[in-house]
């Protein structure tokens, strides 16, 4: 399931690209995007409008935005003022193969493509449609994704307290992956109450990923994948293995996934694709 998903996903993106003028800006637009990568908010898309009646086809365009605004904000996370990285997914980094201003370019102009293609295929068709994409929006900017970065920022300067680790990964993460759900709830007009099941499912599942994902950076071969994962080690950034050891942040790791799984449990569907996916997160090895 996972596979086929990802499948999908690396086509519609080879094909979108395809599609563009090649220049400069897409070329190094597609460089990012196609680096690899799990694909995880955009399949995301896909389990959740299969979990709420959608027609699977008619999401495809709103999965790509997904990955487009992650990849955006991939790149923008690596440049010199951010996080400075060399290497992104095993490759170089979008700034050390295009410069700069080209990367600063190529992520704003792969958040405003997002747009237009949420807007295009959603926001002028239907209000369901334009609430969907307005979801993603608030979710990708100042009161979530971008703002989380911001609190990133603030806690590499001093040791944060749980409860701020925590709301800088809802922010950071969390949000992004959990619009990634709602939003297809949103246009297949589910009921207030599942909109809000499967976002907070979406936050959690957020939290249970970063968790994981700090686990990662200092014990597995993402080590040689990119040397932020050793200056977060270093640096005395804040992170769940910073503050609580691995021990403890694996046992948190399973306490918010299991979380997750009693969050499904109570949505009247069929959860058990996104019951398998939760869990093949906690056991990801990258
Ligand atoms: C610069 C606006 C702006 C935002 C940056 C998402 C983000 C905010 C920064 C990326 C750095 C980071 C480690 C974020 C935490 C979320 C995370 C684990 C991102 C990596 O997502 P994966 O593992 O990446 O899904 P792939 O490569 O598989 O797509």
């Amino acid at each position: 399931m996972i596979s086929r998903n990802k499948a999908i996903i690396d086509d519609l993106i080879l094909n979108y690209f395809r599609s563009l003028p090649e220049n400069k800006l897409t070329e190094s637009m597609a460089y990012s995007m196609n680096l690899g990568g799990k694909r995880l908010r955009p399949s995301l898309v896909l389990l959740s409008s299969r979990l709420f009646g959608g027609e699977e086809k008619e999401v495809y365009p709103m999965a790509l935005a997904m990955e487009m605004i992650h990849t955006y904000s991939l790149i923008h996370d690596d440049l010199p003022a951010m996080d400075d990285d060399d290497l992104r997914r095993g490759k170089p980094t979008n700034h050390k193969v295009f410069g700069e201003a080209s990367a600063i370019l190529a992520g704003d102009a792969l958040l405003n493509e997002a747009f237009t293609i949420l807007l295009a295929n959603y926001g002028v068709k239907s209000r369901e449609g334009a609430e969907a994409a307005l979801f993603i929006s608030r979710a990708a900017g100042r009161e979530g994704m971008i703002l989380g970065q911001v609190h990133d920022l603030e806690n590499e300067k001093k040791r944060a307290t749980l409860e701020e680790l925590v709301e800088c990964h809802n922010k950071k993460t969390g949000e992004l992956i959990a619009a990634s759900l709602t939003a297809p709830a949103i246009l297949y007009r589910a009921e207030k109450d599942e909109v809000d099941k499967i976002h907070t499912f979406g936050i959690q599942l957020g939290l249970a990923f970063q968790i994981q994902d700090d686990i990662l950076d200092r014990t597995s071969t993402k080590e040689v994948l990119g040397k932020s994962i050793g200056k977060d080690g270093a640096s005395g950034k804040s992170t769940y293995v910073e503050l609580f050891g691995i021990e403890k942040s694996r046992e948190m790791a399973r306490e918010v996934t299991d979380s997750c799984l009693e969050i499904l449990s109570t949505l009247d569907r069929d959860t058990r694709e996104l019951a398998e996916l939760t869990s093949l997160l906690l056991n990801r090895t990258y």
